[in-house]
């Protein structure tokens, strides 16, 4: 007997797009499903999920569907083609995942981010690795204590993260109750901020925190902690989980850092329906741009610049500068040493030996001369 294609499509099992029901769809939605990510949904077999990424260790990912936790692997091909685009999954990517006969949950795919936190990891030699710290992040929330952890220098190369990102920087400075006098650094974090970011000075601890954040709290938003660790990243998520949800930990007498308390990243829901990572605290912070990408950072010195009288001005100790004086010495000292590490990050390990070989042959050179006027 055949069958026409008319019965066909009629005992086809529908497309689970078809099959979520408004429930399932308001589920995801509530941890954060938008378009273009909703669009997927169309597109799964029978079988596949789409999943928010809560966790990621080192051989699984723990997933989130709006409704339930599930633990996860990667499928090795996926695996390979990230790498290979120097990219890994994040806790916030929205990835599609399928279950196998043994009930075991695999991931196949990984949605393209909108946003990505990333930064540079040296391994001490001449590897630099790109870390993604989290993904599809609407804000990121720059925690710095207004105790000895606040860091001018510091907060300038968040703001660059942050730029890199496409995440929206909200500054928030925490510990208001540790610090007599906050008003110069408040004003000192206005001066560096771009345009449509915020700062807020509060104390983490006894304050209004969901309310001081309202505005970035919308259901189905995405906010992530960065800072340094002791800031207070994990005692603000708690604050907006109204509940104790993420360890915390003391700071060292003495400098005040923290203890590294938070171990791994971790994306967590709040009353609102705002979804919020917590992150370990950064030790060092190597950005992951190119030092046009962090130029952009600094347009008020590039602006100035321009009227500098040699085109490849370093505002040291060039005659006709019109940056040195204008602009924070400390400020035109970090944006320098950003950009060096930004080329230096991206050589290849071949040409840094390169450099460094380039470097010993004229040393080699100097010394030869230097011998030869001894001599002459
Ligand atoms: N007085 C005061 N203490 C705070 C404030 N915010 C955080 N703390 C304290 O600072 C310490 C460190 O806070 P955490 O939230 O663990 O810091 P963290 O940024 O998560 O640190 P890591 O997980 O190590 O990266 C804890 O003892 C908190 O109670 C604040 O606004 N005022
Ligand atoms: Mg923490
Ligand atoms: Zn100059």
């Amino acid at each position: 007997m055949t069958t026409s294609s008319h019965e066909d499509r009629d005992f086809r099992i529908p497309p689970p797009s078809t099959l979520l029901d408004s429930h399932d769809l308001d589920a995801l939605r509530g941890i954060g499903l938008r378009p273009p990510f909703d669009a997927r949904l169309a597109t799964l077999s029978a079988t596949e999920c789409l999943h928010r990424v809560a966790e990621v260790h080192r051989d699984a990912v723990l997933l989130h569907d709006g409704k339930t936790l599930r633990r996860a692997r990667l499928r090795a091909a996926l695996r390979t083609r990230l790498d290979d685009e120097d990219d890994e999954v994040a806790v916030g990517d929205w990835v599609v995942a399928e279950c196998n006969a043994f009930g075991e949950w695999w991931v196949d795919d990984r949605l393209p981010p909108c946003s990505q936190i990333a930064r540079r990891r040296h391994d001490g030699r001449d590897k630099a690795e790109r870390t993604v710290v989290a993904a599809n992040v609407d804000t990121v929330l720059l925690v710095m204590g207004l105790d000895l952890d606040f860091n001018l220098r510091r907060l300038e190369r968040y703001l660059v993260l942050a730029r890199l990102s496409g995440a929206l920087p909200v500054v928030v400075l925490t510990k208001r109750d540790l610090c007599a006098d906050p008003g110069d650094r408040l004003r000192d974090a206005v001066a560096l901020l771009p345009p449509g970011a915020a700062v807020l000075a509060l104390d983490a601890l006894r304050d209004d925190v969901p309310g001081a954040l309202a505005p970035w709290l919308a259901p189905g938003a995405t906010l992530a902690m960065v800072g340094s660790s002791g800031a207070g990243k994990s005692t603000l998520t708690n604050a907006l989980l109204r509940d104790h949800v993420q360890p915390t930990g003391g700071t060292r007498r003495g400098d005040g850092r923290g203890r590294h308390t938070t171990t791994s990243r971790s994306l967590h829901r709040t009353p609102e329906g705002a979804c919020v990572i917590d992150t370990p605290g950064l030790r060092t912070l190597r950005l992951d741009g190119d030092d046009d990408a962090i130029a952009g950072g600094f347009d008020d010195i590039a602006a100035l610049a321009k009227r500098c009288r040699f085109r490849d001005c370093r505002h040291q100790d060039e005659p006709g500068c019109a940056v040195r004086g204008a602009i924070d010495d400390a400020r035109v000292r970090n944006f320098h040493k950003l950009q060096r590490d930004a080329r230096r990050d991206a050589m290849s390990a071949l040409e840094r030996r390169a450099e460094v070989g380039q470097w010993k042959i004229r040393a080699r050179a100097a010394r030869a001369r230097l011998a030869q006027k001894k001599s002459a």
